[in-house]
């Protein structure tokens, strides 16, 4: 062949190589692999490649105008990552890691929370989190929910003789899966994100506090909404409040709630100055449930029997063994208005109607109304999980942020005062005990809290709870959004101080706007104009 044909042959070869999407080596050097472009060709060739021990990569998908995941509809491009981990030979860990095209990445990497015992991945806040240019991360945490169980997913039937998943479950799944996605990151863009940051509610903020604890490296900025941190003891906490209910279905119904709130509510909502549907302090709330027991001549429906007020106090109280030690902390006033569909029903206490029979005990046959508190408290938070870890060891976090403090990581904490499913004074507790360590100035340097007043679990109520938090910002800047705010702290140095919450109304428009203030600050009307704006109120400290 003559010369000058085979080098025609050569660039012919040549230029079809960018439409097959593999790329064109330079000059005098090697072969470039497709590894590294952050688009199509990069993301499918990643298929089957293993990504770090025991951790491989099933299936690598791009696609340009979006797929969908489940119900969730992802309408952006989308280099879809399926993953899967086994830390131990008991564990199957799986994950996804969606990524936008690397000319749309913000360079950065955010992993997403999960609720309840949760077993399967968070595709709506990692949508959010793709629309937003970040490359993200969920993990179904080590196990996959039973479509057939009654109690969905809060169920855990598949802990039952499998103790490695309840680590997994725990902490080690979110951890692997963070270690496994960086690198996926890393591979598909050809280089490392230069923030991580995680956000979670509820068993996110759970998981949210586990990291910043025990894996302080992984996250540089992590947002912990309704944390489940003390968990083992919250779930007995969980038997304690529909424990009434169990044994009477009278103690705890939808109308005796109902009538408690609205008291409440009408006792309470004007000491913060202003009547608005909100108590913007309910520790300054102190309704007693017993005014409302019913005498002869009261109207069916306008009081409440004896078994409705103790079922009240207890929940107000919290856990105790009978020589009044605390196992873990009470409810706050205002948090009423859902109790009966959280404790009361065939299945109440979310979580913790399985945790103990299946995860602790490992015996399907215990029953959540046998609980003793003052035998059984230290026999669950004692019992061995692996080796010498106990159930405490295993899912409560320890308040320590020291590590992840050195490591320059920024944390913010948020809490429904409204919550009725994890306490809000369990968010405080976490609180104080790093305040008590660290001293409130320094804290502030790494630790920010928010209160948010009227606000249930990690979203809903009268509140004024739309920040970006659980659901996507109304405004994209680090009043409105506390994602946002996070960014700017890690990469800025720069500090919230106090948000701009939204509320909608059922037509998901907004109707309301107030200050979230920085713990202990709250929001206090200036005593004059419109209170749906925000304007007419300042974040103040209450005098103690
Ligand atoms: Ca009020």
């Amino acid at each position: 062949m003559p010369r000058i044909s085979r080098l025609k042959t050569f660039v012919s070869v040549f230029s079809l190589l960018p439409v097959l999407g593999i790329a064109i080596p330079a000059a005098h050097t090697a072969p470039t692999p497709a590894k590294g472009a952050g688009d199509a060709a990069s993301c499918r060739a990643m298929t089957g490649r293993t990504v770090g021990p025991d951790m491989r990569i099933l299936t690598a998908e791009y696609a340009e105008d979006g797929t969908m995941v489940g119900n969730t509809r992802i309408d952006v491009p989308v280099c879809r990552i399926v993953g899967v981990a086994n830390p131990t030979a008991d564990s199957r860990i799986g994950f996804e890691v969606w990524m936008p095209p690397a000319t749309a990445w913000n360079g950065k990497f955010r992993a997403e929370g999960s609720g309840g015992s949760a077993g399967a991945i968070s595709p709506g806040p990692m949508l959010t989190a793709l629309k937003s240019g970040y490359a993200t991360m969920s993990t179904d945490n080590g196990h996959i929910t039973d479509p057939d169980a009654p109690n969905g997913g809060a169920e855990q039937r598949w802990a039952l003789g499998h103790p490695e998943k309840m680590i997994d479950f725990a902490y080690r799944a979110l951890h692997v899966s963070t270690v496994a996605a960086k690198q996926i990151v890393r591979d598909f863009y050809g280089k490392k994100a230069s923030q991580s940051y995680f956000v979670g509610c509820s068993q996110g903020g759970h998981h949210a506090l586990m990291e910043a604890t025990r894996f302080p490296e992984d996250f540089d900025g992590i947002i912990a909404g309704a944390p489940a941190w003390h968990w083992a003891n919250q779930m007995i906490n969980a038997t304690w409040n529909s424990r009434a209910a169990l044994l009477d279905p009278s103690a705890l119904t939808e109308d005796s709630v109902a009538l408690l709130h609205r008291r409440v509510m009408a006792a309470c909502d004007a000491i913060d100055g202003v009547k608005d549907g909100v108590i913007e302090d309910p520790r300054q709330c102190h309704f007693d449930p017993a005014t409302l027991t019913c005498k002869e001549g009261d109207a069916a429906g306008e009081c409440l029997t004896p078994a409705q007020v103790a079922a009240a106090n207890a929940i107000y109280d919290g856990a105790k063994k009978s020589d009044g030690t605390p196992i873990f902390v009470g409810y706050p006033r205002g948090s009423e208005a859902q109790w009966a569909k959280l404790w009361a029903g065939a299945a109440p206490g979310g979580s913790a109607f399985d945790f103990f029979r299946y995860s602790v005990f490992q015996n399907k046959d215990f029953d959540n109304t046998n609980f003793d508190y003052d035998k059984d408290t230290n026999r669950a938070l004692s019992a061995k999980v692996v080796g010498r870890e106990t159930v405490a060891d295993v899912y409560n976090v320890k308040p320590d942020l020291t590590a992840f403090n050195r490591h320059g990581g920024k944390l913010i904490m948020y809490h429904g005062w409204a919550d009725q499913q994890i306490s809000a004074f369990a968010a405080l507790d976490f609180y104080r005990q790093i305040v008590a360590k660290e001293g409130q100035a320094r804290t502030a340097s790494f630790l920010k809290l928010y209160m948010l007043p009227g606000i249930f679990h990690c979203t809903g109520g009268p509140g004024t709870g739309n920040f970006g938090a659980a659901g996507a910002a109304l405004q994209d800047d680090p009043q409105h959004d506390i994602v946002k705010a996070l960014d700017v702290w890690v990469t800025q140095k720069k500090a919230p101080v106090n948000f701009i919450g939204t509320r909608l109304n059922q037509s998901k428009v907004a109707d309301r706007t107030r200050p979230i203030c920085a713990f202990p600050a709250q929001a206090k009307y200036k005593g004059r104009g419109d209170i749906n704006d925000a304007a007419n109120f300042t974040c103040a400290v209450p005098p103690t």
